[in-house]
């Protein structure tokens, strides 16, 4: 079972032209995608800083290298993402710090459920408190 914190492999298949990489809800994927978006233009200027009630993410840094702290409340994770045919899985209930964005870093994010602003716990005391209420 996939864990938070895990690499994905995603399937690469790589010939003269170039390369082609593939993942597969059910297979790569642990779950139904409902959303994808991308972040580009990234500069020095970290993001995230929140943790999700529900949703589970894999986050995949299709160009350049980026950094990502995952958080559950009681062990940290320090993640690189730098290659395009690893993916980072991201389960509910972690706070996410993403920085350290380098030669043009391009994040696409495949996401379980579609968006909703009341699945974010923006304050990080309120996330800790969250999982004590759990
Ligand atoms: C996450 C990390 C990895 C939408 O309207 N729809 C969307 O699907 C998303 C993802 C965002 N937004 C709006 C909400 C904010 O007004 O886009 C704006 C920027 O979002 P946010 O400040 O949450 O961006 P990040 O980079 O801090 O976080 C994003 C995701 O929101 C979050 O789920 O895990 O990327």
């Amino acid at each position: 079972m996939t864990k938070n914190g895990d690499y994905i492999d995603l399937n690469s298949f790589n010939d003269k032209r170039g390369t082609l990489i593939s993942m597969e809800q059910g297979s790569e994927i642990p779950f139904e995608i409902k959303r994808v978006y991308f972040l580009t233009n990234l500069n020095s200027n970290p993001r995230g800083f929140h943790a999700h009630k529900n949703l589970k993410q894999v986050m995949i840094c299709i160009s350049g290298s980026c950094e990502i702290l995952l958080d559950d409340g009681q062990n940290k994770l320090l993640r690189t993402l730098s290659s395009p045919s690893k993916g980072l899985y991201i389960d509910s209930y972690v706070w996410r710090e993403m920085k350290n964005f380098k030669d043009n870093a391009l994040i696409v994010v495949l996401a379980s459920e579609i968006y909703d602003e009341s699945d974010y716990i923006r304050d990080y005391n309120d996330f800790l408190d969250y999982g004590n209420d759990k």
